[in-house]
């Protein structure tokens, strides 16, 4: 569950915040993250933040998370052969930071000591 006060996603998909935005349809956006980890580094996020995380998008509506990996997959296919990472950091201590659950899509070598 959200927590009420829209999420900075929410603000880069309402642009109040501006965002370099690669893809867009009407249930998600992905664009490039702002502090990128590897030469390849797009956020695909769903444009609801009813869901937290993966594990409670799974749950909750997997079709959506289907389409977001879809979504990363045809980001890859264009800048990166098909070859990529995806994680969603899931929790404070694994590394997340914005509860609004995104993907991350990273090809190419990854800047040390990080995953995402
Ligand atoms: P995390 O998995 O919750 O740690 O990922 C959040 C990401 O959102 C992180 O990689 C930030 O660099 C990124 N980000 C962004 O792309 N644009 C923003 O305005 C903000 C964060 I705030």
């Amino acid at each position: 569950m959200s927590t009420g006060t829209p999420s900075v996603f929410s603000k880069i998909i309402a642009r109040e915040i501006p965002a370099t935005v690669v893809a867009e349809d009407d249930r998600v956006i992905a664009f490039e993250d702002i502090a990128p980890k590897a030469p390849v580094h797009v956020l695909v996020v769903p444009k609801t933040e009813q869901y937290r995380n993966v594990t409670e998008l799974a749950a909750g509506d997997p079709d959506l998370l289907s389409h977001v990996v879809a979504t990363a997959q045809r980001i890859a296919d264009e800048r990166a052969g098909g070859q990529y990472r995806l994680v969603f950091n899931t929790g404070e201590a694994a590394g997340q930071t914005v509860f609004h659950v995104h993907a991350h899509v990273l090809a190419g070598e990854l800047q040390e000591g990080t995953l995402a």
